[in-house]
This record gives C-alpha cells, structure tokens and sequence, in this order.
C-alpha cells in the first residue's frame, strides 16, 4: 500500500476575527497544545510579512505606503496564493495548519472599504478549502477597549464596524463562533473541542477540497 495516500492528511484550521479579538494569542496557545499532544502542527499567519509581496502590505499597513484599494487587495491573495502550494505539501504529508487569518480576512476587510464582493472573492477562487473556521466574535467598541488599537491603518473604530458588518454577511452555518469575551481559559477549551473534532473527521479521510 502507498504510504502517503494512507496516512492520515493534517486538517487546515482558519481563525478569523476583528483586531485585538484575541486571535493571534489563542492560534498560539492552541499550537502550543497540539504539539504537546504529539500531533504534527504548524502555526501560520496571513499576511505572512516574510514574503516580497508582503513585505509590501506591511508597509502598507503600517502608512509607510499609499495603495489603491484593489492593488492592495490583489496583493493579501497573491500572498496567500504564493503560499498555496507548500499548504498544500504540508496538509498532505499529515501537519495540521493552524492559520491566523485567510480568505475572509481579504473579503470582508476590502469589502468593508465599498469594494463590490464578488469582485473581492475574486482572486480568492482555487485557494485550499479550510476544514474548519473559527470566528472569534467580538463587538467593535470591546475589542477597541483592549489596551487600545495601535498605530496600524485599519485599527480604527469605525472602519472595524464595517469589518464586523461584513464578517456577518460572510458567515455561514459551518462556522464554529465563539463568544471572544469569555475568559481565555474557556476559549482555549472551547476552541481545543472543536479543533480535535474538525481533525478527527480529516484523519477519517475527508478530502481536502479548494
Ligand atoms: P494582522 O497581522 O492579523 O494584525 O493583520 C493585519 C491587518 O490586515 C489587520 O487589520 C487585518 C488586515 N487584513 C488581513 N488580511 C487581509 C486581506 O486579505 N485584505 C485586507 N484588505 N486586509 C487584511
Ligand atoms: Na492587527
Ligand atoms: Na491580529
């Protein structure tokens, strides 16, 4: 028997959420968790900074350029785009992706600006299908109270309510949402369930789809 095609595939989990909804910090902890369970895991991020093209956003991000709205959209896909195919390595050889931010993140922070949705969804077409998405919700004014938004381009209060606006319109039923107020202790357990669940159902042979 061909050893790849039967080892069990790793399972690509998406967290997505308005800045400062805690996110980054659980994707962290939830890492640290698997791996100390023994499974194969990687903690991955969009934008990858790393990257030439995000290099590019992050200046962007951060003032240090001026870009046209559907430039830098183009731009946050290709990122993930140009990253596409070592996701896709890495899901198949059996490591789980644990990624902090990816497709919505591009559709409902450009569609929040006025860009027309599907022109949004776009570029995003053929990019690897998560296997679970976990919102973590939080209104705009909490998540604005916590410790402040730093000096960043779309940490604004009212620009992250049409962020909000934009996620609600996106959600579906197979999202996991989880109330991102709660303590981070209960959030790290409830987002540990449905993450074990979600690999579970990978490792019994669902397929990764685009
Ligand atoms: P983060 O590194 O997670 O703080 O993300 C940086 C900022 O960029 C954050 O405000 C969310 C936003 N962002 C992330 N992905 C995309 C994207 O694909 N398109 C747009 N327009 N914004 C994005
Ligand atoms: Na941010
Ligand atoms: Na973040």
């Amino acid at each position: 028997e061909n050893k790849e095609s039967s080892s069990p595939r790793g399972a690509l989990i998406v967290l997505e959420g308005l800045d400062r909804c805690g996110k980054t910090s659980q994707s962290g902890r939830l890492y640290k968790y698997l791996l100390e369970q023994g499974h194969s895991v990687e903690s991955w991020r969009f934008p990858d900074r790393n990257t030439g093209v995000g290099q590019m956003i992050s200046s962007y991000l951060t003032n240090e350029s001026q870009l046209e709205d559907h430039a830098i959209h183009l731009l946050f896909s290709a990122n993930r785009w140009e990253k596409r195919s070592l996701m896709e390595e890495k899901l198949k050889t059996g490591t789980t992706l644990i990624v902090d931010r990816y497709s919505y993140s591009g559709v409902a922070f450009s569609s929040a600006k006025g860009l027309d949705i599907g022109w949004c969804k776009a570029p995003e077409i053929g990019l690897l299908a998560p296997d679970l998405v976990v919102y973590l919700d939080i209104s705009p004014e909490k998540a604005a109270e916590r410790g402040g938004y730093g000096d960043e381009r779309y940490e604004q209060l009212e620009f992250q309510k049409k962020v909000a606006g934009s996620y609600l319109a996106l959600r579906d039923s197979s999202w996991k949402v989880i109330d991102a107020t709660l303590s981070i202790v209960d959030i790290e357990k409830k987002l540990r369930e449905v993450v074990l669940d979600c690999m579970m159902t990978c490792h019994k042979g669902k397929p990764l789809s685009q």
